[in-house]
């Protein structure tokens, strides 16, 4: 305990400072990620393990998208085998249901995810959404943010902008980005129309079986990983197995991991 009494007026101000410089030293980030699901905080964990600097926006106020909820709300979820390497990793526990099956309790897994990415150094800004992106000369160079609370309040007033050398669209089955990418620019992606292909009905394995193949560049320099990639392309959702979106955080990781290599970090600043 401190001996002198606390002052009001302190905690105010260390909130706003440590807030500031944290948000004023990610206005440039060389990866964002934008949604904090499994996938987006899977590739948060594996950049910023691999030293990279990297942020995540997330419209809600809790991260961890729709694992909490497990399947209609039985907090648990299944994984098959590589996901449950993937979860050895985290040092989540798994129980072995079946050959090929294991379970997870929700809660543990979203926790264990969300602790394990930002002591890695992920830099996670809730309660922010992107609701657009900044592109020069068909050049992506960064993503607009506004407060949630803006959007859903419906006020008028100005979003902000950040910069980063690459983009995950992590935003789940909306592919909010790959959308604004399409419709707001014009821009055609990487998928046989152009455009978003949309999610096609339930089909687990084999909409674990696309996601892998799906986790890749969607424009220059835009990655889509997790659902948002089988959105992308044209593939089914799974329902409540998870796997495939902590293969593809991981995947999503290394594939950026990979070309950041190969780019000198003095021509990270684009604007
Ligand atoms: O939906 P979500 O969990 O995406 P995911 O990581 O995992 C999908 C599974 O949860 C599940 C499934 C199981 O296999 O199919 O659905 O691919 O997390 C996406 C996150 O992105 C946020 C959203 O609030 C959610 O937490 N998000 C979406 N759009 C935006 C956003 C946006 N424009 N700005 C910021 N956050």
């Amino acid at each position: 305990m401190t001996k002198t009494a606390l002052n009001d007026v302190t905690i105010s101000r260390a909130i706003i400072e440590t807030f500031a410089k944290k948000f004023v030293n990610h206005l440039t980030s060389e990866v964002v990620i934008v949604g904090a699901g499994p996938a987006g905080l899977t590739a948060g964990y594996y950049l910023a393990k691999a030293g990279v600097k990297v942020s995540l926006f997330e419209r809600k106020l809790s991260i961890g998208g729709g694992m909490w909820g497990g399947g209609m709300m039985f907090n648990e979820i299944v994984v098959q085998d590589l996901g449950r390497e993937i979860l050895d990793e985290f040092g989540v526990k798994t129980e072995k249901y079946k050959d090929g099956y294991y379970t997870v309790d929700s809660v543990q897994a979203v926790s264990t995810l969300c602790s394990k990415a930002t002591l890695a150094g992920l830099k996670v800004f809730n309660l922010m959404e992107v609701e657009d992106l900044m592109i020069k000369n068909d050049v992506v160079k960064g993503l607009v943010i506004n407060w949630s609370t803006v959007g859903m309040a419906k006020l008028h007033v100005d979003p902000m902008t950040i910069e980063s050398k690459f983009i995950i669209d992590a935003t789940g089955h909306p592919s909010e980005v790959a959308h604004l990418l399409e419709k707001k620019s014009k821009i055609r992606l990487a998928t046989e129309t152009g455009g978003v292909l949309g999610e096609r009905s339930m089909w687990a394995d084999i909409g674990e079986k696309s996601m892998t193949a799906n986790t890749k560049e969607i424009f220059p320099n835009v990655y889509a990983a997790g659902m948002a990639a089988n959105a992308v392309f044209g593939s089914p959702r799974m329902g409540p197995i998870f796997g495939g979106m902590l293969i593809s955080g991981k995947r999503v990781a290394e594939l950026i991991s990979k070309r950041l290599k190969a780019v000198p970090k003095e021509e990270m600043i684009t604007c």
